[in-house]
């Protein structure tokens, strides 16, 4: 039995699927009634039982973990978008910083006996002090997203050190699939791209496009969180392809492959440009193909051309007026 904080994100909705079929009873937590996400697990409703609660209530999340009792915890949820953490960084702090510690507390007082995942974040490395990066390399974040993530990071290491709990952390690098919000670039790429080939739109306004990111398949990363779960010992470990691509190669990529260039549509916005950046991104995840013998499927070419064609398909399909399981209702 599991339970999945987060389960109406991206992560949350592939990875409810995963253990779904891996023969689990999965729980999750949902915030509120706001819908936002529900679009990414309508197809899960009657498979999988939901539980409010809130990463800012404590009260609600030990009565959440209580009420199921799980064997395993995913602590999906954040404010994860890092530009919304510069206009509200308290909001952030206290959701994707405290919040990792409400869940580590609920779980304690219920039963120190279930293991836990923290969604911990390439972001952490931020201006990074070395390449590839590792396990090992020292946390620089640069946005207040990334200190968030930090003390979610070192508590959950804390509270496996001090309780002895089975706690862990997947320093994940950016993942991608046609179910990431439109807000992030790669998402707002392929989604731009179709609107662009169904003639809906003209222009794609973008931001910094030397930012190099290490881009992998959403379903690959989730079966690492689980395969983390599963081992003798706990330990953290970096998950990533070991590719990095700039963000002009993605949008270049994305348009060539809908057979039009990049060019004649894209228009840059300095207001896009963050406060500090993290330039380069690039992981060395060889400990967990040593260890968890967990490897990625999904190339970046691969990654793209998926994601446009999933994102031509769904708009052809709201075209149509048939209903689309790949994006919100409203786009
Ligand atoms: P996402 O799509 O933004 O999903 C975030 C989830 O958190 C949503 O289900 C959201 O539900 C929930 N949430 C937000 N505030 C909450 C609160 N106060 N209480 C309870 N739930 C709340 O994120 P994702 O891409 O799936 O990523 C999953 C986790 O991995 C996040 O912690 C993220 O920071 C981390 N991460 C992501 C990546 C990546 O590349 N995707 C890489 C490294 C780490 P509502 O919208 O309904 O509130
Ligand atoms: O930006 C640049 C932007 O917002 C990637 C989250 O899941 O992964 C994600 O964080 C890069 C940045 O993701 C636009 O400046 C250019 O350098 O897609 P993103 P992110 O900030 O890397 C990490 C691992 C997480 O943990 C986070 O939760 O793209 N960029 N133009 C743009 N970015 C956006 N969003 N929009 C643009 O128009």
């Amino acid at each position: 039995m599991a339970l999945v904080t987060g389960i109406t994100g991206q992560d949350g909705s592939f990875l409810a699927e995963l253990l779904l079929d891996k023969g689990y009873r999965v729980f999750g937590v949902v915030s509120s009634d706001d819908d936002a996400g529900s679009w990414r697990i309508a197809h899960l409703e009657g498979r999988i039982e939901l539980l409010t609660a809130d990463l800012a209530d404590l009260d609600s999340l030990v009565e959440a973990v209580g009420e199921c009792r799980p064997s395993e915890v995913y602590n999906l949820a954040a404010q994860s978008f890092v530009p919304a953490s510069w206009i509200d960084p308290l909001h952030t702090g206290n959701v994707t910083g405290l919040g990792v510690a409400r869940m580590l507390e609920a779980v304690r007082r219920i039963d120190p006996m279930i293991r836990f995942y923290q969604a911990s974040s390439s972001e952490m490395f931020g201006k990074v002090s070395e390449v590839p990066q590792n396990e090992s390399t020292p946390f620089y974040p640069r946005s207040p997203y990334g200190v968030a993530k930090v003390y979610g990071h070192y508590l959950t290491v804390n509270y496996r050190e001090s309780y002895g709990m089975f706690a862990v952390s997947g320093i994940l690098f950016n993942h991608e699939s046609h179910r990431r919000g439109l807000e992030f670039v790669t998402r707002k790429i392929s989604h731009g791209v179709a609107r662009i080939k169904h003639g809906l739109e003209d222009k794609l306004v973008l931001g910094n496009l030397d930012a190099r990111r290490d881009w992998g398949y959403a379903p690959d990363y989730v079966e690492a969180m689980w395969l983390m779960l599963q081992g003798d010992k706990p330990r953290d470990y970096v998950i990533a392809t070991g590719e990095t691509h700039s963000v002009r190669e993605f949008t270049e990529r994305a348009f060539e492959h809908a057979g039009l260039d990049w060019k004649d549509h894209v228009e840059i916005d300095k207001a896009l440009i963050r406060p500090a950046e993290v330039d380069l991104l690039v992981g060395d995840s060889s400990k967990a193909r040593a260890e968890l013998g967990w490897q990625p499927t999904v190339n970046f070419r691969e990654l793209v051309e998926l994601m446009v064609d999933a994102d031509i398909d769904a708009v052809a399909e709201e075209l149509g007026n048939r209903p689309s399981t790949q994006t919100p209702a409203s786009t």
